[in-house]
């Protein structure tokens, strides 16, 4: 019997960089029972789902939250020895990471209205899908989840001042001039970057004194800061992620 299972077994090659990206099912329709269009509610619950992603997934080195979407960069190339999660096998990752976030991402949003059950009455769902990038094209990859980020919450921000016809095949060049001359804000001002661009979480070491005056190396999660409104240089926080989890596995050993 087990061969009709094995049949189906696909695993990603190892020593590759691969990415875990889940999604929200239908958040169009979900996220209806928020009051506005920019959410604080739904975006701490990303970013709690983002967080344990990082710490969940083996190898993870960042992770990259915008809107009802998560990428988890993750790898086994952080040691010769270093061992691929669930042996790459596609399923296995790409079922688990969809239950983490699904049972993470309703936990927060529980926590956050636990005054107000019927917010929670139909639970938030994932989906995840899992492939590998050469080293390479992942600066790309991100940048493009990041644009996406960017043009899709400048479309949600105009809507909140014009209507859809009046929104009709202009550009995004053309939503921030309207933005501008008819309704007198700034989208780069108007809305948080975090609203337009996302963020980005990354696992380090930090060293710290204990009350007994020992040095002890903790594993953190860190934020990247995003700099006058810019996108981020993703080459530069790749690498440096890519050092740190080298570091990770170095000092735990
Ligand atoms: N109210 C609210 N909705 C959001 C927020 N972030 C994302 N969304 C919604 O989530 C949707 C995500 O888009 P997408 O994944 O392409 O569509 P889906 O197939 O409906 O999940 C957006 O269209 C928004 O409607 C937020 O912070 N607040
Ligand atoms: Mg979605």
């Amino acid at each position: 019997m087990k061969m009709w299972e094995q049949k189906f077994l696909v695993e990603i090659m190892k020593k590759q960089f691969c990415i875990l990206r889940v999604d929200g099912k239908a958040f169009h329709t979900y996220t209806k029972r928020f009051q506005n269009r920019f959410s604080l509610d739904m975006i701490k619950a990303m970013n709690d789902t983002a967080k344990e992603l990082l710490c969940k997934v083996q190898g993870s080195l960042l992770v990259y939250v915008q809107s009802d979407e998560i990428s988890v960069l993750f790898s086994d190339t952080s040691s010769p020895n270093a061992e691929a999660w669930y042996g790459n096998n596609m399923q296995k990752i790409a079922s688990v990471g969809a239950s983490i976030a699904t049972a993470t991402f309703n936990g927060s949003i529980a926590k956050a209205f636990y005054n107000a059950p019927e917010i929670c009455d139909t639970p938030a769902l994932f989906d995840a899908r899992v492939f590998s990038m050469p080293e390479d094209d992942l600066p790309n990859y991100f940048l493009w989840r990041m644009r996406d980020a960017n043009s899709n919450a400048l479309q949600s921000f105009a809507r909140q001042y014009f209507s859809h016809k009046e929104l009709q095949n202009v550009d995004n060049d053309g939503l921030r001039q309207m933005l501008l001359l008819d309704a007198g804000i700034s989208y780069t001002e108007g809305l948080g970057e975090r609203e337009r661009l996302g963020a980005v979480f990354i696992k380090k070491l930090k060293d710290v004194i204990t009350d007994e005056g020992d040095l002890l190396s903790r594993k953190v999660i860190e934020e990247i800061k995003l700099e006058n409104n810019c996108y981020v240089n993703w080459k530069n926080v790749i690498d440096s992620s890519i050092f740190n989890s080298q570091q990770l596995q170095h000092k735990t050993k």
